[in-house]
C-alpha cells in the first residue's frame, strides 16, 4: 500500500478465510432450503459476491439500495428506500447482507420494513460490525469481523465513493 493516508487493518486473505467460514455456517444453518440473499447497494456487492460462491445450498439474489449517507463520514440518521427489491418475499427465507453495522439505523429500519412483508425467516449477515457506534440496538445473526470505531473503506467500503475497489479493508486516516 503506497498512499500514506491508507492502513491496512484486514487484508483480502483475512477476508477471504472468514467469508469461508461463515459460508459454511450459512450452508448448514440453511440445509434443504433455496434462501433469497437481499445486498444492500452499493457497499455490500463485494462482500455478497465472494460469499454466495461459498455457499452450498441454492440460493437467489436481489437488492436494495438505501441511503442514510452523504459524503461525510457521519450519519444523517435519515434512511429512505432508493431502490426496492423485484419480489415478494413473502413466505421465503430472506438473509440481508451488509457490509457494515455502524449506527444501526440502516439495518433496524431495513429489518423492520422487511418483517411487514411476511418472509417465512429473516436474518442478517454483516461482514463488519462497530457495536461502540451504535445509536439503536441491533445485533447482526452472522458476523465477520468486530471492529474498533475507525472509518474503514476498501472491500466495497467507500469514502465519497472512492476506494470500494481495494481488496484489503483499511483504515483512512486524516
Ligand atoms: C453504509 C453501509 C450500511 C450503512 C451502515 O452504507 O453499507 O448500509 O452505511 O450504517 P449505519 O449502521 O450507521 O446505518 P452507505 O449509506 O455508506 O452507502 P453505500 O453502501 O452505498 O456506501
Ligand atoms: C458507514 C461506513 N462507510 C464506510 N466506512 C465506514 O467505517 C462506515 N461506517 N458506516
Amino acid at each position: 500500500m503506497t498512499d500514506e493516508k491508507l492502513e491496512v487493518m484486514l487484508t483480502a486473505e483475512q477476508i477471504g478465510n472468514r467469508i469461508r467460514e461463515l459460508a459454511a455456517q450459512i450452508s448448514k444453518d440453511y440445509q434443504g432450503k433455496n434462501p433469497l440473499l437481499i445486498g444492500v447497494l452499493k457497499g455490500a456487492v463485494i462482500f455478497l459476491s465472494d460469499l454466495i460462491r461459498q455457499i452450498e445450498v441454492p440460493v437467489e439474489i436481489d437488492f436494495m439500495a438505501v441511503s442514510s449517507y452523504g459524503v461525510d463520514t457521519d450519519s444523517s440518521g435519515v434512511v429512505r428506500i432508493l431502490k426496492d427489491l423485484e419480489q415478494s418475499i413473502q413466505g421465503k427465507d430472506v438473509l440481508i447482507v451488509e457490509d457494515i453495522v455502524d449506527t444501526g439505523l440502516t439495518l433496524n429500519y431495513l429489518r423492520e420494513n422487511l418483517i411487514t412483508r411476511q418472509p417465512k425467516t429473516l436474518k442478517v449477515i454483516t461482514l463488519l460490525d462497530k457495536p461502540d457506534r451504535r445509536k439503536v440496538p441491533f445485533e447482526p445473526d452472522y458476523c465477520g469481523f468486530i471492529i474498533p470505531d475507525r472509518f474503514v473503506i476498501g472491500y466495497g467500503l467507500d469514502y465519497g465513493e472512492d476506494y470500494r475497489h481495494l481488496a484489503d479493508l483499511c483504515i483512512l486516516n486524516p
